[in-house]
């Protein structure tokens, strides 16, 4: 109900069938035309739009007036008859009774209607309106299906969610790029991981995921980093960084399966084609993908970190979705275990599509000696990390996990280069409203 007005249908309902019928809309004034003798209203609401006209024959003197006086986006109510009409998008048109306008509007900062010219940076400024646009509701009814996608893949293979806190005393990642906060009469830290909390909890639950926020302080102002990010983590005892990337099999096929099926309409407004998944998806190591490099001419630093010149020149080779495998130890973070035999590699991977990284994992090192040797040789103090690994004597079991960027998954689904266009309001380092 509103204003005492109760909505009869939805525009998507307003279909030939309804002929005859009254019908109340409630919704947003999306566009107005006027032809001489008919006015057209175009109202929006979740399900769509639909055609409203009001024909000067059929309405009073006031009503008639008070309809040209409506601005773009103001909230009404439409009361009328549905007809069957050819011309009319979707079959059906509603000619107008009675409008209440229930709640006025200014004249729109940017145009809601079709492909606005507006740049990026002022869509961000007025983002409410900006979000009204068919472009960015169909990617944000795309992540709704892929965050309920993932919620239900991990339920089925056995993760219960849990949410971590996200004001922390300690960096999970290493020192860098952490924010800080005033925290009472002492300093704490914005999460930049819920790293240590979910290995931690592999003792008490087995298999657990979270999608939550995580901040980084991105000091590089790239078209795929921010400062505030949803991440998906997951993290399962007794299994091992193969069995993480087979997991995350499944769940890129589940992720690309169900919104192929069920945001068609979506991927049409975005003209997307349906992204693919094969599986397996391949898996190369990075002593395999230094090779392609070395083949390429493409040069790169020994054991180090692939930059974009050298992913670029390695998804030439692999496009789509692929996994660097088996990372130098010392370009990882401390808790990626070693491999057996040649502890200058651990077992870890990228989740890659193109030059784009998704996720990283990894199998972590579940030995509190071990740990506590690495933390020191990445130069972090083992005294800050007590309380994670005080838990290593109490029966921690061997454990493996990914962290997947959600807005990564989401520019690969939507076909959009600037991580801007996938998160509502975005933050990065010049950003911070709205
Ligand atoms: P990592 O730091 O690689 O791993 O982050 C995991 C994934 O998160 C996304 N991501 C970002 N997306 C946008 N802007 C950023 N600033 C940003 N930083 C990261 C990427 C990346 O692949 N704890 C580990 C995961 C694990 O081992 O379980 C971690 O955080 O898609």
């Amino acid at each position: 109900m509103t204003y005492g007005i109760k909505r009869t249908h939805l525009a998507s309902e307003i279909t030939p069938e309804l002929d005859g019928s009254q019908v109340t809309l409630l919704g947003w004034l999306h566009e107005k035309r006027d032809l001489g003798g008919l006015r057209f209203l175009v109202i929006r609401d979740r399900s769509g739009l639909v055609q409203a006209i009001a024909a000067k024959k059929e309405v009073s003197r006031e009503l008639w007036d008070e309809i040209s006086s409506f601005k773009r986006e103001s909230v009404l109510a439409v009361k009328g008859i549905a007809k069957a009409s050819p011309q009319a998008p979707g079959g059906a048109e509603v000619r107008i009774r009675e409008v209440t306008l229930i709640s006025p509007s200014e004249d729109p900062p940017i145009d809601v209607v079709g492909k606005t010219n507006a740049d990026l940076d002022t869509r961000l400024d007025n983002r409410i309106v900006d979000l009204r646009r068919t472009e960015p509701q169909a990617i944000f009814r795309i992540q709704s299906t892929v965050s309920s996608a993932i919620r239900s893949y991990l339920r089925e293979n056995g993760f219960i969610e849990i949410f971590t806190p996200k004001i922390i005393a300690t960096a999970t990642e290493g020192g860098a790029s952490l924010f800080s906060v005033f925290y009472y009469d002492r300093i704490a830290y914005l999460s930049q991981s819920p790293q240590l909390y979910k290995e931690q909890l592999t003792s008490a639950f087995e298999r657990v995921f979270e999608i939550a926020p995580a901040f980084r302080a991105e000091e590089s102002d790239t078209q795929r980093h921010l400062s505030e990010i949803t991440m998906v983590d997951a993290e399962a005892a007794f299994m091992d960084y193969q069995d993480i990337m087979s997991l995350l099999d499944g769940l890129v096929e589940r992720v690309v399966k169900t919104v192929n099926k069920e945001n068609q309409k979506e991927l049409k407004v975005l003209g997307r084609e349906e992204v693919e998944v094969k599986l397996p998806i391949p898996r190369i190591t990075y002593d395999e993908a230094v090779s392609v490099l070395e083949r390429k001419g493409v040069e790169h630093e020994k054991d180090a970190d692939f930059g974009t010149v050298q992913l670029k020149a390695l998804s030439e080779e692999l496009s789509d979705f692929y996994f660097i495998t088996d990372w130098p130890t010392a370009a990882r973070p401390f808790y990626a275990k070693p491999l057996e035999g040649r502890p200058e590699r651990c077992e870890s991977f990228d989740l890659m599509y193109g030059w784009i990284e998704l996720a990283s994992g990894a199998t972590r090192i579940n030995d509190g000696k071990l740990l506590k040797e690495r933390m020191s040789s990445q130069g972090l103090n083992p005294d800050s990390f007590k309380t994670h690994l005080k838990w290593f004597n109490y029966g921690m079991p061997p454990h493996a996990g990914f962290g997947l960027g959600l807005a990564r998954l989401l520019m690969v689904l939507t076909g959009k280069d600037n991580i801007r266009e996938v998160v509502m309001f975005p933050r990065d380092k010049r950003r911070l409203e709205p």
